[in-house]
């Protein structure tokens, strides 16, 4: 074989594992099955005591899906659960919930009537919850089952969901503004990216320094939540 000849097949056989590539993505991407809280994260202090959010649980890439089993468990001081609506699919029998406000979980076990087959997202049901004080908690998606018609699992990906409504004039996330905030800044004072005491929460304005104006912000907030 020359040299001429060597580069030719080294071509070929570049092109035929980039074909392979390119064609086997599709089936990868349907072996991806999942099941995911969306939305994937509620942030801000605009999520103030007393409203609510409803999240929604989704499953997406799943073929032939009979049952689905999930619980999601929350932190019960920061969150309380209110409701939940399940799509308006077909069941087998009555879906069971169990739910703890005291524990902090929500438990769904439902048959479909009609096995779904799905590539893009599709919601199942939607929960919602109020919103008790200041504070974080993750909304654990786990013990999660996806079974097909034949009865086998389907192995799946999971993904929750994470509230937090603390307010970005808190620099420590404690649930209040106060000296302890301002002592954070002062360490921070003067500071840029880069630099050995830069803090970005610090940097409340956003401008790339902490200096007097984020000072001047968070003190104008000082005691508050
Ligand atoms: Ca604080
Ligand atoms: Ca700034």
């Amino acid at each position: 074989m020359n040299a001429k000849n060597v580069t030719h097949c080294i071509f070929l056989a570049t092109l035929a594992s980039m074909l392979m590539t390119v064609f086997s993505l599709p089936i990868h991407a349907s072996e991806n099955a999942e099941i995911l809280i969306t939305p994937a994260n509620f942030e801000g202090s605009h999520l103030v005591p007393t409203s609510d959010i409803t999240i929604s649980v989704l499953v997406a890439n799943v073929s032939n899906l009979r049952l689905v089993t999930f619980n999601i468990s929350y932190e019960p001081l920061i969150l309380s659960f209110r409701s939940h609506s399940l799509e308006a699919l077909s069941y087998g029998p009555q879906p069971t919930v169990v739910t703890s406000d005291t524990k902090g979980f929500f438990w769904l076990n439902v048959t479909y009537h009609a096995a779904i087959t799905t590539s893009s997202p599709m919601a199942l049901v939607n929960v919602t919850f109020s919103i008790l004080t200041i504070g974080e908690t993750a909304l654990n998606l786990h013990s999660t089952q996806l079974l097909d018609t034949t009865g086998q699992p389907i192995p799946h990906s999971t993904a929750g969901s994470y509230f937090n409504n603390f307010s970005l004039y808190d620099i420590n996330q404690d649930g209040k503004i106060d000296i302890l905030d301002l002592g954070i800044m002062a360490k921070a004072f003067g500071s840029y990216p880069g630099h050995p005491r830069w803090n970005a929460n610090a940097d409340v304005n956003n401008d790339g320094y902490v200096n007097l104006t984020d000072i001047t912000i968070v003190a104008s907030h000082f005691g508050k939540y």
